[in-house]
């Protein structure tokens, strides 16, 4: 009965990598197609490897699969797949990140990855009533320098996009790498968010709220450890995508009994659940909202309430608004 309910029940996904929704069977079809050979012989060896120890064991592997992605059409294919597999389960809008550089640095071009994946976003939002974010994220194990560069190669697209982020390996790699990149994109009038509190320490989010100015935290789990950033985070009523299986997957918790959401809704922090890189991860965002429900106990009510802040953490503006209601 629950299930059922979590499965229908309007969710909006607010921390997704578009590259982490590559499924086995599509990163072989798209390895054929593009003729590219893969380390791997079969879809069943591959899901075999999804097997990781920490962050960098994921990103390894992921950055690895993202190579089949050439044309504009493969970066269609993979949206248009994500958004008719969600739009089974209840989530009628979605915020999605993707990694520029993981491309370009390939000879890809923006133009490619940014048409192919906002042409397959308008096709979702026209034909399966998904509305959008689109949001680009720099690699944190570059430097600022190459950030800077691909903020030059993104101005063309500007109005494609609702906020700029910051993800990959955390650990050594604090948001105030990025201070100068970040004041730029806040000068063009764009929303930042940036992970942190996943691997790395308090003082990461800190650092992205001081620095970088947040709109929003990714993960932020570690914030518990700082009962003052608590608080600054409560008064600056900023929202967190936290994003339950991906932390089981990466053994940023041990079992999801552990996770931090209880604990971090109980102290009124505006909590959201999703699920970041759901190929690799082992669930959409309904298999996140059931299975933390089922470890945490969550009752029905917060379950409403964690959906309810899904659509009130977006980035949605006012017509997307009217177009839900
Ligand atoms: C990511 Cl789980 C996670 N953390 C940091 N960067 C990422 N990129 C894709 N998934
Ligand atoms: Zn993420």
């Amino acid at each position: 009965m629950m299930n059922y309910f979590l499965t229908k029940l309007p969710k909006a996904e607010l921390h997704l990598h578009i590259e982490g929704t590559l499924e086995p069977e599509l990163m072989f079809l798209l390895a054929q197609r593009n003729h590219i050979t893969l380390k791997y012989d079969s879809v069943e060896a591959l899901r075999e490897a999804y097997n990781f120890q920490n962050l960098q064991d994921f990103l390894d592997l992921y950055y690895e699969g993202a190579a089949v992605l050439i044309h504009e059409k493969d970066f269609y294919d993979l949206t248009m797949a994500y958004l008719k597999r969600v739009h089974q389960d209840g989530t009628i809008h979605v915020e999605i990140f993707f990694d520029p550089q993981t491309h370009t640095h390939r000879g890809v071009s923006m133009e490619t990855i940014v048409r192919g994946i906002h042409r397959a976003l308008e096709d979702g939002k026209r034909w399966l009533g998904v509305t959008y974010v689109l949001i680009p994220s720099f690699l944190r194990h570059l430097s600022e320098e190459d950030a800077l560069k691909t903020w030059e190669e993104l101005k063309p697209f500007l109005p494609f996009f609702g906020a700029i982020g910051l993800d990959s390996s955390e650990k050594g790699n604090p948001p105030s790498k990025f201070k100068n990149v970040f004041q730029e994109v806040r000068n063009a009038g764009l929303r930042v968010v940036a992970h942190a509190g996943e691997e790395g320490p308090a003082e990461y989010i800190w650092d992205a709220m001081n620095t970088l100015k947040i709109d929003r935290i990714d993960h932020g789990n570690r914030s518990l450890e700082d009962l003052e950033l608590m608080a600054a985070i409560h008064k600056a009523d900023l929202a967190m995508t936290l994003c339950p299986l991906s932390n089981l997957s990466l053994k940023v918790v041990a079992d999801l009994v552990d996770h931090p959401l209880q604990e971090l809704m109980d102290r009124g922090v505006r909590v959201t659940i999703n699920s970041d890189d759901p190929a690799y991860f082992g669930g959409y965002l309904a298999q996140n909202y059931i299975s933390l429900q089922q470890s945490l106990q969550l009752t029905k009510e917060q379950m409403i309430q964690l959906a309810r802040n899904s659509f009130d953490a977006s980035f949605i503006t006012e017509t997307h608004r009217i177009e839900l209601h």
